[in-house]
C-alpha cells in the first residue's frame, strides 16, 4: 500500500488539453516533492511506440506499454501520469484494473470546441475527408462512462482543472 505510486490516467480527444493539464500536474507535484512521470501519448509515440500508427491494433500496443512503463514506476513509489487519447473503453478498463491506484480523468470538449481549436490542423484534414482513422472524425473515441474525474477544459480554465485534480488526489488547495 504505502510505496506504491498512483497512476494518473488522462484520456480524451486530441486537443481536449491532456497534455496541458498533465504537464502542469506534474509541475506542480514536483514542486511539491512528488516524485512524479508523465507519459505523454506525444514523447511515447517517438519512442517507446515508434512506428506504431491508428488501428486499434496499433493504439491498443501503444496503450498497453504505456501502462506497463506506468506499473513499473508506480511499483517504485512514483506517481506516474498518462496522456494518450486512449480511445478503448474496454481497453481502458483492461490495463487500469491492473494497475496500482488508478485514476481516470476524462478530459473533456466537445467536438466543435477541439474542432476549432485544431491546434494541429488535422481536424480540418480529416473533416476533409484525407485523414483516416483520425479519433472522434474517421475513428471512434469511447468516453468514459464513470470516469473519477471529469474535466470540462471547455468550461474550466488550466488552474480550475488542477484544483478539482489536487483535490481529488488528497493534495488540498
Ligand atoms: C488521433 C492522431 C492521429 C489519428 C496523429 N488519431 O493532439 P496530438 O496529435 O498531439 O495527439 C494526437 C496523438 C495521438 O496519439 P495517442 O498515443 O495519444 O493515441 S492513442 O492513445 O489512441 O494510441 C494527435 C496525433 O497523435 N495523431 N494521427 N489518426 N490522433
Amino acid at each position: 500500500e504505502t510505496g506504491t505510486g498512483r497512476v494518473v490516467w488522462f484520456t480524451g480527444l486530441s486537443g481536449a488539453g491532456k497534455s496541458t493539464l498533465a504537464s502542469a500536474l506534474r509541475d506542480d507535484l514536483a514542486a511539491r516533492g512528488v516524485a512524479v512521470e508523465l507519459l505523454d501519448g506525444d514523447a511515447v509515440r517517438e519512442n517507446l511506440s515508434k512506428g506504431l500508427g491508428f488501428s486499434r491494433e496499433d493504439r491498443d500496443t501503444n496503450v498497453r506499454r504505456i501502462a506497463f512503463v506506468a506499473g513499473l514506476l508506480a511499483k517504485h513509489g512514483v506517481t506516474v501520469l498518462v496522456s494518450a487519447i486512449s480511445p478503448y473503453a474496454d481497453t481502458r478498463r483492461e490495463v487500469l484494473s491492473a494497475l496500482p491506484h488508478p485514476t481516470e480523468v476524462f478530459v473533456d470538449a466537445p467536438l466543435e470546441v477541439v474542432t476549432e481549436r485544431d491546434v494541429k490542423g488535422l481536424y480540418l484534414k480529416a473533416l476533409a475527408g484525407d485523414l483516416p482513422h483520425f479519433t472522434g472524425v474517421s475513428d471512434p473515441y469511447e468516453a468514459p462512462e464513470t470516469p473519477d474525474l471529469h474535466l470540462r477544459t471547455d468550461q474550466i480554465s488550466v488552474e480550475e482543472g488542477i484544483r478539482q485534480l489536487l483535490a481529488h488526489l488528497g493534495y488540498g488547495a
